[in-house]
């Protein structure tokens, strides 16, 4: 009897321990630096009339980052929309297909849709699986993501990364990059108390063919913890779309 009520609960937490990446689950990052702030803002492009802006700033407890999000001109068909943020900077020049796949610290994977309940099994970019598709043409949104980093160096850290708007199925609309609006103070315990832009990634060579298709490439860099470890690793590991 004892049997027919474990045997049911295991297998349970066996499909809950699937969407857990291979790092674990997300940590919440509680150190955040109060006062660092970062805007993505939308490029005038003449492909899309999606405009606007992801402003992040530190939560004033450092602990998460509060998102507000400001967007407009979305089309009538083809969402409701995604946007993540992806692992890699858009290179000077370049396009969304070169942001490479979602920041993914954790190696979780996209086999999984993201589940909204619990939230530290997610993709640590996947803002939209996390908090709520864009559903509407035009789209306001706030809200304290726990996972988001803004302490250089650490996997988390987005600061020198990208967020790309997305159809339903998946295509790039439009993308921009974090850009620094406001240092804050270096927390304790940072492993880098520089400011952000030593830790910045960077593109060399780019405008490889097939960047859409296979985005993992040696000629991407960031610096930080990212250099040549475990980041290096994992871009060169991306061969996802998304
Ligand atoms: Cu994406």
């Amino acid at each position: 009897m004892r049997t027919s009520i474990i045997l049911p609960t295991l297998s349970l937490l066996a499909l809950a321990a699937a969407d857990t990446g291979r790092l674990g689950d997300a940590e919440v990052v509680t150190n955040n630096p109060i006062g660092a702030s970062y805007e993505a803002r939308l490029p005038n492009i003449a492909t899309t009339d999606v405009r606007g802006v992801f402003i992040a700033t530190s939560n004033p407890s450092g602990r998460g980052v509060d998102f507000q999000i400001t967007l407009d001109g979305l089309p009538s068909t083809g969402g409701p929309f995604m946007y993540h943020i992806h692992d890699a900077p858009i290179p000077p020049n370049g396009t969304c297909a070169q942001t490479l796949a979602h920041q993914d610290p954790y190696i979780r994977g996209e086999e999984t849709p993201c589940d909204a309940t619990a939230p530290q099994t997610c993709q640590v970019g996947d803002l939209s699986g996390k908090h709520g598709n864009i559903t509407s043409g035009s789209f306001h949104d706030t809200y304290t993501d726990l996972y988001a980093s803004l302490v250089p160096g650490l996997g988390s850290f987005f600061g020198n990364r990208s967020v790309v708007v997305h159809f339903s199925n998946k295509t790039r609309i439009t993308c921009a990059n974090f850009q620094i609006i406001g240092h804050g103070a270096v927390p304790s315990g940072s492993p880098n108390g520089t400011n952000a832009t030593t830790m910045g990634c960077e593109w060399f060579g780019y405008g490889y063919p097939g960047v859409a298709e296979r985005a993992g490439s040696a000629d991407y860099e960031c610096g930080g913890e990212d250099a040549g470890g475990f980041g290096a690793v994992l871009a060169a590991l991306a061969a996802f779309v998304l």
